[in-house]
């Protein structure tokens, strides 16, 4: 009912009121619910989402939907016209979220009952999902690492965390730079759940100063202070192009490529973002050249993409149940997405404590991967008692329980449709 509530007939809201447009990463977690029992809105989902694929391979996180006008920034903030493209009739914002997309397109192909129109979608969507690598790793790569950067809080989609504070504290603007605007999500649902509007002058500072430079990528790189190796961007880039291997092998295409850059981009997570002290791993400051000591349940997604050794991921866990975080334990109904012991911990603010529905579902699946069946199972229960007891909600406060944020959220309801089946 919720997904119904939520659908246009050309994508699925993320939320009724306070998310009208099409995001790209909710696409792709309500393409894995879709996946469950309508194979034919799961591809339109994805389908709608790369039918607005910049030229340059850019995947947007905002496809814009004219006949919804009220939310911050609009169209006409960014001046992102999206490709020439004949077909594109929308407009997009000019930035990227999480890329869960080719693992979504392979989850769609696994569970579609009719198994041509699965296949026909796998190569529909190849090059574009290729296009939308090749973009990540060209263009947010430039030492070629194997990983690459984001450059604004909203591509991480964890918007408000305290990961990105000391880069928000640093950002010290003068009057004259913060562009005139208005906010629409604190009349839809209440301000205390939301970024404060020094969060919001910076948002909107970075998205005008894109937009000055035309979107070239090498002139942001120069100019932009907020400029992260992110730890779950990455794990999902990583697990991206396994699963992209995964396709090309059954399209009959070569995987080498894929696997080489899957295999890459692991080692560089690793490698370069690994915290031996804590046991678990951290995002990096480029503009800084640190990584940013701050522990957010993301730290441990690495799981989802089977990116540490197995001694590692027993620290991961061990520091799971040990830590505010409480894997297992009495005092958090499910895994907050910050740990409650760390500083800048609200239970009821927008990714700084609540419960995610999406985080936990990745970390689920990486507790299960490396074989922590009952610890995945113990999550599994929790997040359906939680959305079971108080709603579809965006968000939760992990000790009540109590739902934050936009009811009726569609990517609650198709995670919990995938982690029920
Ligand atoms: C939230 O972000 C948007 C901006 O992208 C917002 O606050 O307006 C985040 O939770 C993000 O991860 C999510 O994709 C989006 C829509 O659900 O909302």
């Amino acid at each position: 009912m919720v997904l119904d509530s939520n659908w246009t007939g050309e994508y699925t809201r993320p939320g009724p009121r306070l998310y009208p447009h099409q995001w790209s990463w909710d696409s792709a977690f309500i393409a894995f619910g879709y996946a469950r029992y309508d194979q034919k809105r799961a591809i339109q989902e994805l389908r709608h989402l790369f039918d607005n694929q910049w030229t340059n391979g850019l995947l947007p996180q905002i496809v814009f939907d004219p006949h919804f006008g009220e939310y911050f920034p609009g169209i006409d903030f960014w001046h992102a016209e999206c490709s020439e493209s004949a077909v594109c009739v929308y407009k997009t914002s000019g930035v990227v979220q999480p890329p869960i997309h080719a693992t979504a397109t392979l989850h769609v192909y696994r569970h579609g009952v009719d198994r041509p129109g699965a296949r026909a979608f796998l190569e529909e969507a190849f090059p574009r999902l290729v296009a939308w690598h090749d973009y990540l790793y060209r263009e947010r790569d430039p030492e070629n690492e194997g990983l690459v950067y984001i450059r604004h809080p909203w591509e991480s989609g964890m918007d408000n965390s305290p990961l990105w504070d000391a880069i928000m504290l640093r950002m010290q603007l003068r009057s004259h730079e913060i562009p005139a605007y208005r906010r629409v999500d604190t009349h839809v649902v209440s301000p205390a759940d939301r970024p404060e509007s020094a969060a919001y002058d910076r948002f909107a500072y970075l998205v005008q100063l894109f937009s000055r430079l035309n979107y070239d990528e090498a002139r942001i790189r120069e100019d932009c202070p907020f400029l992260v190796q992110d730890v779950l961007f990455n794990s999902l880039l990583c697990q991206g192009e396994r699963d992209l291997a995964q396709i090309a092998q059954l399209i009959g295409e070569d995987p080498s490529p894929n696997e080489e850059r899957a295999g890459k981009t692991a080692g560089a997570v690793n490698r370069k973002l690994w915290d031996e002290e804590h046991g678990t791993y951290l995002d990096f400051d480029l503009a800084t050249g640190q990584p940013i000591r701050v522990y957010a349940a993301a730290g441990f997604l690495p799981l989802f993409a089977g990116i540490p050794e197995e001694q590692c991921a027993r620290r991961m866990v061990e520091r799971l149940k040990t830590t505010g975080f409480d894997l297992g334990g009495e005092g958090m109904i499910a895994v907050p997405s910050y740990d409650p012991l760390g500083f800048g911990f609200s239970p009821s603010r927008y990714w700084r404590g609540p419960v995610w529905i999406n985080i936990d579902w990745l970390l689920m699946r990486g507790l299960e991967r490396y074989g922590y069946e009952k610890h995945a199972r113990g999550l599994r229960e929790s997040i359906v008692n939680l959305v079971r007891d108080n709603g579809f909600y965006e968000y939760f406060n992990p000790r009540t329980g109590v739902g934050h944020g936009s009811d009726l959220f569609s990517w609650s309801a198709a995670l919990l449709l995938d982690a029920m089946s």
